[in-house]
């Protein structure tokens, strides 16, 4: 093993030097490598092909400018992104992501960890994301629709139901891929529904698309809290963010009959120890558009805290919704101190390399984001087959999909981590499997 580590190591070494500056993209990575050098042990095939080194360099990285007038007049310019990083299981799918901090490294992070969760979900997508330095935040309708539109100006020509297939992400919703749609439509002259997952329910959009990522997790919390003989049963659940999949994981959660009794923003934290009024919060930010702070202008008997930290929160299940690395070392001793026994990520990487030592070493029950939150992709990929079925399910139907995907999910990490004697780590089996199938496709397509 000492000689295939050091292979490893020195691959690790070659993507620190080609990405310079890309801290993101380098700790996603690291965390995939990590748990390889067994797999190619047994597979000597994927180090000669030189596997790893193709998969850590993106097949096409796509960066553009973004000119677009304010509601003053203004013109204002924005760097645009796609990273087209793995067809090897399909067309590019993975998410765009609106947000002041995205650069590249961060949309290389995305796009490398969206590779193995398209894997990990069974169906025929490969990986990739996108996005901007865009701030949606404080914006108008009309100021995000020229955006949008001279975004999808340059984008539209890198699309297509069997070439790339962009969805939502951080600041990106419906609203936004209704515009990128629509301009879509308008320059290729073109209904092609296949082009973009997260549509409306009447232009091609999935039932259950907006929940899938929020159920998806906590059904695959459920899932290891089963492994162990427990369930969301009365226990106590706080979660992080207040955007689209921090509201479905709070909804499936109090479904399952927990209780969440803490969300987030990026300016502060809600305490509700009676459990948070989910309907509350859907108004206040997918209809209005508000702060979390305002919930407690209705809830008197709600706690807010300015730039609080919600992992200083007792609760038995944690599920980080909002970003990456929001939970450093110190934040994941606090949670397993204060008697947190499973964390589900709902967002992308938001547990520091620290932060998932702890809870290894703890043995909580710990779902990387890669395994846990795959129900977002996993149920893109079901709108993807009704918009070329010129279908649509019901509810009941496709959340029973997604349950059974996130089953799957679940079971095929658990069973590869036991395979490859780590027992009861998620990580190393959502790598592994991920990795494999991705690395036999390459290996069946030739050196490309
Ligand atoms: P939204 O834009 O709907 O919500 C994001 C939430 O996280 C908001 O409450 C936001 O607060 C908070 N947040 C964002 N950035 C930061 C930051 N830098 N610091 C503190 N809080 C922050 O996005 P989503 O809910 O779609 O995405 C949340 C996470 O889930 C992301 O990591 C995303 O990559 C991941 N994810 C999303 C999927 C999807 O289908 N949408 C699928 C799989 C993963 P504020 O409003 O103050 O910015
Ligand atoms: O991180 C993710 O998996 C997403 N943002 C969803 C991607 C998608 O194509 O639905």
């Amino acid at each position: 093993m000492a000689q295939v580590d050091a292979k490893i190591e020195t691959m690790y070494q070659e993507v620190l030097k080609r990405n310079p500056g890309e801290t993101e993209f380098h700790q996603a990575v690291l965390e995939v490598l990590e748990c390889l050098g067994p797999v190619v042990a047994k597979h000597p095939e994927y180090l000669e092909r030189r596997i790893i080194e193709r998969i850590c360099e993106p097949e096409r990285q796509i960066i553009f400018r973004v000119p677009w007038q304010d509601d003053k007049g203004k013109v204002n310019i924005n760097r645009g992104f796609r990273v087209e990083f793995s067809s090897a299981l399909g067309p590019y799918k993975g998410g765009l992501r609106f947000h002041p901090s995205v650069y590249l490294g961060i949309v290389k992070f995305l796009g490398f960890e969206q590779i193995f969760k398209n894997s990990l979900t069974g169906l025929p997508i490969g990986g990739g994301k996108g996005g901007s330095d865009f701030d949606p935040k404080g914006k108008s309708d009309d100021e995000v629709m020229r955006f949008c539109q001279s975004f999808m100006t340059e984008l539209y020509r890198h699309l297509g139901e069997h070439t790339d297939v962009p969805a939502g992400d951080i600041g990106v919703g419906g609203r936004e891929i209704g515009y990128m749609f629509g301009q879509y439509k308008r320059i290729t002259n073109r209904y092609e529904p296949g082009v973009l997952t997260g549509k409306g329910l009447t232009w091609g959009g999935s039932l259950v698309r907006t929940e899938a990522t929020g159920y998806g997790a906590t059904f695959f919390v459920n899932e290891m809290l089963k492994a162990r003989k427990d369930s969301f049963e009365g226990k106590t659940c706080t979660v992080s963010g207040s955007g689209n999949v921090a509201i479905y994981t709070i909804e499936k959660i109090h479904q399952l009959g927990g209780k969440c009794v803490a969300c987030s923003d990026s300016n502060g934290v809600i305490y509700d120890e009676k459990g948070l009024d989910l309907d509350l919060i859907k108004r206040l930010k997918e209809v209005e558009r508000r702060r979390i702070e305002d919930y407690i202008k209705t809830h008197k008997h709600a706690k807010y805290v300015a730039k609080g930290n919600i992992w200083e929160i007792p609760c038995q299940v944690a599920m980080p919704s909002a970003t990456q690395n929001e939970i450093n070392g110190k934040d994941a001793a606090t949670l397993v101190k204060n008697g947190c026994i499973a964390v589900g990520e709902g967002a992308n990487m938001p547990t520091t390399p620290e932060g998932v030592k702890v809870f290894l070493e703890a043995k909580i029950a710990y779902g990387p984001g890669k395994a846990a939150n795959a129900g977002g992709v996993a149920t893109s990929a079901l709108e993807m087959q009704q918009n070329a079925g010129r279908d649509s399910w019901t509810f009941e139907y496709t959340e029973r999909k997604l349950e059974d995907i996130m089953i799957n999910i679940h079971n095929n990490c658990f069973e590869t981590a036991e395979e490859y004697g780590a027992s009861g780590n998620y990580v190393l089996g959502a790598n592994i499997c991920g990795f494999i199938k991705v690395a036999n496709a390459m290996v069946a397509h030739g050196l490309i």
